[in-house]
């Protein structure tokens, strides 16, 4: 449409050969045992990008072999911090040295525009160099206070094989928000990336073997949900699951997983509320929610797409929204200035509109976008950057994760309401308030349900700060100290010292 700032440009950068994706099991690439391959057409240019390997239970049996025997035979666990730290900032530097080739790939697979996908692979390269700074501080504790006879120590050690299933929207950020700290603790893993966009973590696998980790300590398997990722969970073999994907899968890993009582740690979806008070920097406010909505085209747990903000500034802040909304780059994810580009399946593109007229039937009014859109040129699907306000807390557009470019506007009175409003969610991701008063923040920080709160801001990141949500957000945490401590066990010994007493 004329009134979007739509960009569309050559099929230049697409290489002419689809990238073939083979599983790595022990050490080497491998077909699937049955031989079954599948496809990943790109959602933006409609041409095939990878051919990959589709695994079954047997490919999973053979990878989980291969990485238990190498956690049992000490391949990897029983390496000093020193060697895990120097192989983690090796593969940093690979990731660094091979960023475009992967970025290209995470756009062709994903449809996200490439100089986010660069940043995403700049921001992945810190996290390792993060996770191996961690390799070298692992320590448990001593208990000299048990009494004159008894010395306890208490030991980290790594939990065991890991399982490691995640989704399509940042595929190498969300296995690099994972296997580092694995490997840091001394974990070996087996990983089933999205069948949408399984080559990043390929390559991934191929930096890995370059950078000289032992075969066995990372597998991957690449296919469906059902069989792979199914059998991921089940084993007895693994000792833990970590997965990223939606609220209703995670439910399913842990009531499989529970048959062997495995650790658990989830990152799931979220419906995360930004509120904006009257003295808020509207400006700062509104650029913030603009990015925080379309960023990854809202296919992002932490878009935040759900806007409370005070009665007397809402049409203020609505119409400037809305304003700036036009001006987003939007269309060929390939342009390096393209901020919105194309969704994941056709099938999601379905999902997102039914949210949005559904609402439009109940009342709410669509400010800005609300359909899909061709972009010249391009053979994938678009959905439009989309503002919708009068929605009401009922309506599934403020309570379901909608995935897509769409921002719900909400209003409050007072803080009280504005705190009833964020909390009133199954969802508990991350939350946001604007305002220049700090006792209005802090309280708000206080009585957000959230796992993250952000003020005066959104979506900053850093390796150093724990990630996760609570309620159906998810348990665990990712990044951080905290994030590798969900990969070691504490093992207690205790020792006799002492003479015994006549
Ligand atoms: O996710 P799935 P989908 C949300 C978002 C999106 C919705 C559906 O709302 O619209 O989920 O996305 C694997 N046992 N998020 O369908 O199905 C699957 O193969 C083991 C939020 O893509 O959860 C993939 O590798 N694994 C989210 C991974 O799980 C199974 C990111 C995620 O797929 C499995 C993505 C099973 N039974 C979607 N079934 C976030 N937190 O950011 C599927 N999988």
């Amino acid at each position: 449409m004329s009134e979007l700032n739509v960009v569309s440009i050559s099929e230049a950068q697409i290489p002419s050969e689809a990238f073939v994706a083979r599983h790595l099991i022990d050490g080497s690439w491998q077909a699937s045992a049955d031989g079954a391959t599948f496809e990943r057409i790109s959602p933006s240019h409609g041409s095939v990008v990878t051919l990959a390997s589709k695994g079954s239970a047997r490919d999973v049996d053979a990878a989980i072999s291969a990485a238990r025997l190498a956690f049992d035979k000490g391949r990897w666990s029983r390496t000093s911090g020193k060697e895990r730290a120097t192989l983690l900032l090796k593969v940093a530097d690979l990731i660094d040295r091979e960023r475009d080739r992967i970025a290209l790939m995470e756009t062709l697979e994903s449809g996200k525009p490439i100089s986010q996908a660069k940043a995403e692979i700049e921001g992945a390269a810190d996290i390792w160099r993060y996770a191996a700074s961690l390799a070298r501080t692992l320590h448990g504790e001593s208990y000299n206070s048990l009494g004159n006879d008894f010395l306890g120590l208490v030991l980290k050690e790594p939990i065991g094989v890991v399982s490691i299933i995640t989704p399509w929207n940042f595929p190498f950020l969300i296995v690099t928000q994972k296997l580092p700290f694995a490997l840091a603790a001394g974990c070996t893993a087996v990983i089933k990336p999205s069948e949408m966009t399984p080559a990043t973590t390929v390559i991934l696998g191929e930096l890995l073997l370059e950078a000289g980790l032992p075969a066995g300590v990372v597998n991957i398997v690449l296919g469906c949900g059902d069989p792979v990722g199914a059998a991921m969970t089940t084993d007895k073999r693994v000792d833990m699951v970590t997965f990223t994907g939606s609220t209703a899968v995670g439910k399913a890993i842990v009531s499989a997983a529970s048959g062997s009582l495995k650790k658990v740690s989830l990152e799931l979806g979220g419906k995360n509320p930004q509120v904006i008070f009257p003295d808020a920097d509207l400006d700062s406010a509104v650029d913030a929610v603009v990015f925080g909505v379309y960023f990854n085209a809202g296919e992002c747990c932490n878009s935040g797409s759900r806007i409370i903000v005070h009665e007397d500034i809402a049409e203020e802040f609505t119409r400037r929204t809305v304003a700036l909304s036009r001006q987003v780059p939007f269309g060929d994810p390939l342009d390096p200035s393209t901020k919105v580009g194309a969704i994941i399946t056709p099938e999601h593109q379905n999902k997102i509109d039914r949210y949005v007229q559904e609402a439009a039937q109940s009342g709410a009014s669509i400010e800005l976008g609300g359909e899909a859109l061709a972009v010249p040129g391009l053979k994938g699907q678009f959905y439009q950057p989309t503002v919708v306000s009068n929605v009401r807390s009922n309506m599934p557009i403020a309570r379901d994760e909608v995935f897509g470019p769409v921002l719900s506007v909400l209003t409050f009175k007072t803080l009280d309401e504005a705190i009833e409003l964020v909390n009133d969610a199954d969802y508990g991701l991350s939350a946001g308030v604007w305002s220049e008063n700090v006792h209005t923040c802090l309280e708000f920080a206080r009585q957000a349900q959230a796992g993250t709160v952000w003020t005066n801001t959104w979506m900053d990141g850093f390796s150093e700060l724990p990630f996760g949500g609570v309620k159906e957000s998810g348990q665990g945490r990712e990044l951080g100290k905290y994030g590798l401590e969900e990969f070691l066990e504490a093992k207690t010994v205790t020792m006799r010292i002492g003479r015994s007493r006549a």
